[in-house]
C-alpha cells in the first residue's frame, strides 16, 4: 500500500522494483489526483505489470487519510500480509522480503527503524534529520513506547492485527497516523519489532512535510501522553477506593 502526490518521476520505476522484490505481492497505489500525471503513469505500468491498482482520490488530503483509505482497501482483500511503504525509494523495496520474513518469523507488525543500530538515515538535510530524531525520543518517551522510530511508514503488518486495530478510526492528517497506529498495536498486546532500515532522502521529486503536520504531531503525541497520565490516575484512584 504506498501513498502517493506528484511522484511522476518515481512511480514507473518503483513499481517495477516492487514487484521485482516481491514478485507475488499485489500493490495499491492511493493517488490523491496528482497533478504531475502519478496516477495515469501508475496506470499505464500497472497495465504491463498486472496485479497492481491505483486508487484515484479527488484531490490532495493528506497522508493519514491515504493512509485510511488504503488500508481499508487492503484489508477488504484477502491478504496476509500489509506493508506499506513511501514511493521515492526512501525505502528500499529490495528490504520488503526482510519485513514480510519477520511478520512469518511471528512478529504482528514490523517497523522499518532508522533509530536502532543498524538503521540511519543518508541525505537528508540536518534539521529534518534533529527534528526525526527528537521528535521520535519525544514520543516513544513520553508515550512509554519501546519503539525507536515511531513515525517510520515503512512497515509490514499483519492482516488480522491492522484489522483488530481499526486503522480508519484514527484522525491524524499527517504522520502521527503513524504513531497511532504502533500506540494501538501495543496496548492491543501486539508483538512489534523493530528492522534496521537505511532511508535514503529522495533524489527526485519534493517533500509533502510541513510545519503543520509537525505541530499536529507534537499536539497529538502530547495529548495522548497526558491521557494515559490521566487514565493511570484515576485507575490508581479506583484500586485505593
Ligand atoms: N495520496 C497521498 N500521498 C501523499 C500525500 N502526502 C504525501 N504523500 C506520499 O507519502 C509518501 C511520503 O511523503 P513525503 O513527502 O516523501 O514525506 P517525507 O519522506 O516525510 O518527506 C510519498 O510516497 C508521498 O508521495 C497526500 O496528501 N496524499
Ligand atoms: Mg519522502
Amino acid at each position: 500500500m504506498v501513498p502517493t502526490y506528484q511522484e511522476a518521476e518515481n512511480i514507473v520505476r518503483f513499481l517495477g522494483a516492487v514487484r521485482a522484490a516481491l514478485p507475488d505481492a499485489s500493490i495499491l497505489i492511493v493517488d490523491d489526483n496528482s497533478p504531475d500525471g502519478t496516477g495515469a503513469l501508475a496506470e499505464r505500468t500497472a497495465a504491463g505489470l498486472g496485479n497492481i491498482r491505483v486508487l484515484h482520490r479527488a484531490a490532495k488530503q493528506g497522508l493519514g487519510s491515504a493512509y485510511r483509505h488504503g488500508f481499508a482497501t487492503a484489508l477488504d482483500g484477502d491478504y496476509d500480509v500489509v506493508v506499506s511503504m513511501d514511493c521515492d525509494f526512501s525505502h528500499d523495496p529490495a528490504t520488503i522480503p526482510l519485513l514480510v520474513k519477520r511478520i512469518e518469523q511471528g512478529a504482528d507488525a514490523v517497523v522499518g527503524s532508522r533509530y536502532v543500530p543498524g538503521g540511519g538515515t543518508v541525505n537528508w538535510p540536518v534539521h529534518r534529520r534533529l527534528l526525526s530524531r527528537w521528535g521520535n525520543r519525544y514520543t516513544s518517551g513520553v508515550l512509554g513506547l519501546h519503539i525507536h522510530d515511531c513515525t517510520s511508514g515503512f512497515r509490514a503488518y499483519r492482516a488480522s492485527a491492522l484489522r483488530a486495530i481499526e486503522p480508519t478510526s484514527t484522525a491524524a492528517e499527517g504522520y502521527a497516523f503513524l504513531t497511532e497506529l504502533v500506540r494501538r498495536l501495543i496496548r492491543h498486546g501486539y508483538t512489534v519489532v523493530e528492522q534496521p532500515i537505511t532511508f535514503v532522502d529522495r533524489e527526485f521529486g519534493s517533500s509533502k512535510m510541513s510545519g503543520r503536520i509537525v505541530a499536529e504531531s507534537m499536539l497529538l503525541v502530547t495529548g495522548w501522553a497526558i491521557s494515559d497520565v490521566w487514565a493511570k490516575l484515576r485507575g490508581r484512584g479506583t484500586e485505593s477506593r
